[in-house]
């Protein structure tokens, strides 16, 4: 039976009390609760332990994240082990999670970089908080919280960017990463739907997958540029997407003709920002979303369940290269180590 939140205050206060835990909630049996995991049994001297799963474990987003997130832990006497796959891939992924699973610890953090594919094993985890961040699982209803940014709403903001760029005329278009990826997919269509209800004059041209490869949405945005004459600006949907687009955009010499509106605040953005061949980033709070989820896995193990919020969709905020200097729009770029 999985822990959910509203058992998880009954609990915690065992926990505090040093009773012995099992994964078993408030309900079970007390010869059900001495067949749990030993790990699963936490007394007050018990230090906690999260596994945290990121996207890939080479973006500066999720390196950024876990910077955020070992530093709640640390206040919080929280161990916790970060480890992910250099590649955003669900089939990379699985194992990853799988190897963190076994150890059994008391918590999970993880961006699953498929929506359904991992979810079975992901519910395997049946004893003790699990927390998203950043990416969607279509099946919610197991989750401690889902945390990430307001895509739709950074969507919408890059298209009102383009709109003031391009005087709110032209063609416009959208490199997304992969069908699988919620996120990116979620920001296209705030993109999309902000273009066709409020700017009239205004076309989406084209919309392309680059397979999370900067190299891919290089070649794109050159074909793009060649094979839409009234294209006027790109929206690109992360880091990888915004990298390639900006070099794409050098190379046909459309740097000022081609706009660039760009997500994420990786920090190559600084330059790409500097030199014009990216016009307006939407960055995201990474730190924050790591922050947030280990302070709702500890609450939710000691039973703080009242102060846990089951969906966070965090602000976003604009970088252009007019407020990239101001130390309260500037350390929103994403760390690299
Ligand atoms: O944009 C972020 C993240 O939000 C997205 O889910 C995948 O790409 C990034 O990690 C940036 O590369």
């Amino acid at each position: 039976m999985k822990i959910r939140t509203a058992t998880l205050s009954v609990l915690g206060v065992l926990a505090l009390v040093g009773a012995p835990l099992t994964a078993s909630g408030s309900g079970a049996s007390a010869s059900a609760r001495s067949s749990q995991p030993a790990s699963a049994v936490k007394s007050a001297s018990t230090k906690y332990t999260i596994a945290m799963v990121p996207g890939d474990s080479t973006d500066s987003f999720y390196i950024t994240m876990r910077d955020g997130a070992q530093a709640e832990a640390k206040k919080l006497g929280i161990t916790l082990t970060w480890e992910g796959s250099p590649t955003f891939d669900p089939t990379d992924q699985f194992p990853i999670l799988e190897t963190l699973l076994a150890k059994h610890p008391s918590g999970l953090i993880v961006t699953p970089t498929d929506p359904n594919a991992l979810t079975s094993l992901i519910k395997e985890f049946d004893y003790g908080p699990v927390v998203t961040t950043d990416e969607y699982l279509t099946d919610t209803s197991f989750l401690t919280s889902a945390i990430t940014s307001d895509n739709v709403q950074g969507g919408g903001e890059a298209a009102n960017a383009c709109a003031t760029l391009t005087g709110g005329t032209g063609g416009v278009a959208v490199i997304y990463t992969t069908p699988g990826t919620t996120t990116t997919n979620l920001r296209g269509q705030g993109f999309i739907k902000q273009i066709k209800s409020k700017y009239h004059k205004m076309q989406v041209v084209a919309t392309e997958y680059d397979n999370n490869e900067a190299s891919l949405a290089l070649t794109q945005t050159e074909s793009l540029i060649l094979g839409h004459p009234t294209l006027k600006c790109i929206f690109a949907t992360n880091t990888y997407a915004a990298t390639g687009v900006a070099r794409g955009v050098v190379d046909e010499h459309a740097k000022g003709k081609v706009f660039v509106a760009g997500y994420d605040s990786a920090p190559d953005m600084r330059t790409m920002l500097a030199n014009g061949s990216v016009q307006v980033a939407i960055a995201q709070d990474p730190a924050l979303e790591g922050t947030l989820a280990v302070e709702y896995v500890h609450d939710a193990l000691v039973g703080k369940t009242s102060l846990i919020k089951k969906s966070v969709h965090l602000p976003n905020i604009t970088i252009t290269r007019k407020n990239m200097k101001e130390p309260s729009i500037s350390k929103y770029f994403y760390k690299t180590s």
